[in-house]
């Protein structure tokens, strides 16, 4: 069987024969030929280094990599987390068919995924209605969400992008790290008889998010004097997992427990339980909206030719660009504050996904696998680190990111925005030559300084609006993105072996810092660290 890298092989080839200035001087149409649409968001990809050749031998890539059958795999509930003998399904989380049937190991799971959102729509209603009050009777007026990775960098993005949608008379909070200081600051800004603490977590084990949900729970009973310490934490704490067990051992009445399954992986789960903070805010009609978004973008993904498929030539243009042309990373860039935790939701998504170093065969890869992402909202990133993306000597590929329309319209300052948005698009793609900046009467010794090379890739993508719809559709794009590198990778995406080493290591560590005789048995550094530490400390 011919190696399927030949096709990145020959899109290479075909890729540097032209640069993107050439390609669009060759092909009038070139704009609309290379832009696709799905579920509300319009992706222009045509200021990137391909052309037709290029991206025929990339959707083969895909083909020969068995995408349309592993689709299939994640879709229809087969293991394909092999290394946890799991199968994948967030995709049956938003599913919307009401006829939908989705198997694993022989036992439908959409009566379950219905029974579990109709719960938290009630009592998301509940909350925002008034009727489910604290323990003095008081309404909630805040929402503290605490959880850890998947537990939250979700609800925190999703939660700040759609905050035109959110009841402006409930706050929210995220509390992560376990650092104090986040806890602490938290609880400065919210009233104790007022608050609601959602504890999101999977496993309900988590170091930092119980750590965070016993002291939070210590300071609510503290400040709850007289009161029976269960039915403080009966009417102020609700639970997000799968382990009920714990969830009863910490005193929540699992009455008051959102489950979600196996089957879900934490960086995917934010349409699960998971979203029980999003759902508050927006209310259960503003949710549904959402989970359909994703749902349209799933069905593209799953029926779309490649060659018409957004996820897929995102997919195809990022292999290109990191296995072809050796970018370590791409930026991405949404010009939407809104959207500003965005680019911080997916370095989680797709770096732990897919910042792989075995093949499915546990054999060493021998391409580099998942790119880094970064990024932070647009006109910020010119002001800061565009420079090195537009003169550097690194090649970064970019997602711009944009919504025509404003929530929040004033004067012409959206107008400026997108303007931004577009321009650079354009700086990047075609540059500036040394002819250019003589014919402005640059002075010759600057001409070096004020030449850009352009031919620097871009994607715009773009949507009317940014509405719960848009936002799970864009969620839903780059997921599957993600899934798309992986299995051409042929690596696993949906493990995350690579974190547990640290957090095992940590056990061992926080014994040596707290104990009167600290067990040793360190390297000579982390020796040196923790003897410091506890000198500084008074130990
Ligand atoms: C995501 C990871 C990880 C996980 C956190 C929190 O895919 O599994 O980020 O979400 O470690 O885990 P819990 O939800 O179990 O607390």
């Amino acid at each position: 069987m011919a190696d399927k890298w030949a096709n990145l092989d020959d899109a290479m080839t075909a890729s540097r024969k032209k640069t993107i200035a050439e390609l669009f001087a060759e092909d009038p149409d070139r704009a609309k030929r290379f832009s696709v649409e799905a579920a509300g968001w319009f992706l222009d990809y045509s200021k990137n280094r391909v052309d037709r050749a290029a991206m025929k031998s990339l959707v083969k890539l895909a083909e020969e990599s068995g995408l349309k059958d592993e689709i299939e795999r994640m879709f229809t509930g087969e293991k394909i987390n092999r290394t946890e003998n799991r199968a994948v399904l967030h995709t049956a989380l938003r599913n919307c068919d009401p006829a939908a049937k989705v198997f694993v190991d022989g036992k439908d799971v959409m009566p379950d995924v219905r029974a579990t959102l109709a719960r938290m729509g009630d009592f998301a209603d509940r909350v925002r209605t008034g009727k489910w009050r604290g323990y003095t009777g008081k309404r909630i007026r805040y929402v503290v969400n605490i959880g850890i990775g998947g537990s939250d960098l979700g609800p925190v993005m999703a939660n700040l992008a759609l905050t035109p949608y959110a009841k402006r008379s409930l706050r929210f909070f995220f509390v992560s790290n376990v650092d104090s200081t986040h806890l602490a600051e938290t609880l400065r800004a919210v009233k104790p008889a007022e608050t609601l603490f959602i504890v999101a977590s999977k496993t309900f084990t988590t170091q930092e998010t119980m750590s965070n949900a016993r002291a939070a729970r210590e300071w609510l009973v503290g400040r709850l004097p007289g009161v029976n310490p269960n039915d403080v934490v009966s009417r102020h704490f609700v639970a997000v997992s799968t382990n009920a067990d714990e969830v009863s051992k910490f005193g929540i009445d699992t009455a008051n427990m959102f489950g979600f399954w196996d089957w879900v992986g934490g960086r995917y789960s934010l349409p699960s339980a998971i979203g029980l903070s999003l759902m508050i805010a927006i209310g259960r009609a503003n949710y549904a909206k959402f989970l359909k978004g994703y749902w349209k973008m799933d069905c593209h993904f799953r029926t779309a030719k490649f060659e018409k498929n957004m996820p897929v030539i995102m997919a195809l243009l990022g292999i290109l660009y990191s296995d072809g042309y050796g970018a370590e990373t791409y930026c991405c860039l949404p010009y939407d504050q809104y959207l500003a935790r965005f680019p911080a939701y997916l370095q989680q998504m797709d770096m732990e996904s897919n910042g792989k170093g075995v093949d499915r065969d546990g054999k060493p890869v021998s391409r580099a696998t998942g790119p880094i992402a970064w990024g932070e909202p647009g006109t910020n990133g010119q002001h800061s680190f565009y420079q090195l993306i537009h003169q550097g000597t690194h090649l970064i590929p970019c997602d711009f990111i944009g919504c025509c329309k404003t929530h929040n319209p004033i004067g012409d300052l959206h107008d400026k925005l997108m303007a931004n948005l577009f321009a650079q698009t354009e700086a990047l793609a075609f540059g500036k030559t040394a002819e250019q900046c003589r014919a402005e009467g640059v002075p010759e010794e600057l001409v070096p300084f004020k030449t850009f090379t352009g031919n620097r890739p871009t994607n715009t993508l773009l949507c009317k609006e940014l509405v719960p719809e848009t936002l799970g559709a864009l969620i839903a794009l780059y997921e599957h993105k993600v899934f798309t590198q992986g299995v051409i990778l042929n690596i696993y995406s949906f493990d995350q072996w690579g974190v547990q080493l640290g957090k095992v290591l940590a056990k061992g560590v926080l014994a040596d810092l707290t104990a009167e005789k600290p067990a040793g048995g360190h390297d000579g550094s982390t020796a040196q660290l923790i003897a410091r530490y506890r000198a500084a400390v008074g130990r």
